[in-house]
């Protein structure tokens, strides 16, 4: 009612979506047709039965069959236009999207055909929706460092599309200082820094982010709550959570949206947000994911959701002018 309207309606950012997560069922088959990819799904109702996910990498399975039809500049860019379509109507003015390009360029495709596709719909999405945005070249932690540097070194051209850079992908078994080597380098070149940690793996990894990668924000980082003394740390720092809850609830971090630990980090003082993660294959975007986390955790009211919009935009990576008109 009430509360609900107003998690709509506030003005938000968006600072955790794969944007390979947005692709439709519908999209992935119009872009299958188009581009003359088979998929091993006979239809869309066939697809979407398929994810009922387990875990993390169940998804992940699913999630890079999904991006396989995405072969031309045109498809990134009708991927990223309905994205930013749906992100307006959700009341989302400012958006930080990760894109994976490992996923498409071992497929053969181009950096620049990623890159430019993106852009030309984040230019769109602020001419024709108001939408400013950013993109989060993400590297694939399931491949080797040395492979993130050969994309580091693909992507340098485009240097100037990308405002950071983050780590993403099966993270059990793969911590980050996996990926110290590259992130320094990424640092050195002025690249903004973000990492998945804690979302399936321990609050060792979380700390490693920080102390090793040296990030900026934390992706998920919702198993912290095993860690007092870290919770302590992130508060102190003011280090932003960049938290998914569908997402956690769909991969079985949690049972149930009721034990989800939101409550839990807000009451510690922590920079949490709220994010959609991969909405077309988690059950929502934004604004469902807020209306399902408030009512299912009835303790969550309205100073909590300023705070969660609020806390978005102190945790972008816009510049502190623009912060300050919208804080
Ligand atoms: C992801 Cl939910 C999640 N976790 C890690 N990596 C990802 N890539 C896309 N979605
Ligand atoms: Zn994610």
């Amino acid at each position: 009612p009430a509360l609900q309207a107003l998690l709509c309606r506030m003005p938000k950012a968006e600072l955790h979506i794969h944007i390979e997560g947005s692709l439709e069922p519908e999209l992935i088959f119009a872009l299958a047709q188009r581009n003359g990819v088979a998929l091993p799904y006979a239809n869309v109702e066939a697809l979407r039965a398929a994810y009922a996910f387990t875990d993390l990498q169940s998804f992940l399975d699913i999630y890079y069959a999904g991006a396989s039809v995405l072969l031309h500049e045109q498809d990134f860019h009708d991927m990223a236009w309905a994205y930013f379509q749906r992100a307006a109507a959700d009341h989302v003015v400012h958006a930080e999207l990760f894109f994976d390009p490992q996923t498409h360029t071992e497929r053969g495709v181009a950096m620049g055909t990623v890159v430019q596709g993106l852009v030309s719909a984040c230019e769109r999405a602020q001419r024709e929706l108001g939408v400013s945005s950013a993109l989060i070249l993400c590297f694939l932690r399931h491949l080797s460092e040395e492979a993130a540097f050969e994309t580091l070194e693909a992507a340098l051209p485009y240097r100037q599309h990308f405002t950071g850079v983050g780590l993403d992908s099966s993270e059990r078994g793969h911590p980050p200082e996996k990926f110290a080597r590259v992130f320094a380098r990424c640092r050195e070149l002025g690249l903004h820094v973000v990492a998945h940690a804690g979302e399936e793996g321990p609050p060792a990894y979380i700390e490693s982010a920080l102390d090793v990668l040296k990030v900026e924000r934390i992706d998920h980082g919702v198993r912290c709550v095993e860690s007092p003394a870290l919770v302590q740390r992130l508060a102190a720092l003011r280090m932003p959570l960049t938290v998914c809850p569908l997402s956690n609830v769909k991969l079985c971090v949690y049972r149930t949206m009721a034990e989800h630990q939101l409550p839990a980090l807000l009451a510690a003082g922590l920079c949490a947000t709220v994010n959609s993660d991969d909405p077309a294959y988690f059950g929502g975007y934004i604004n469902q994911n807020f209306v399902e986390t408030f009512a299912a955790l009835p303790q969550l009211g309205r100073d909590h959701a300023y705070t969660l919009a609020r806390n978005s935009f102190q945790a972008s990576f816009v510049p502190a002018e623009t912060k300050q008109r919208w804080v």
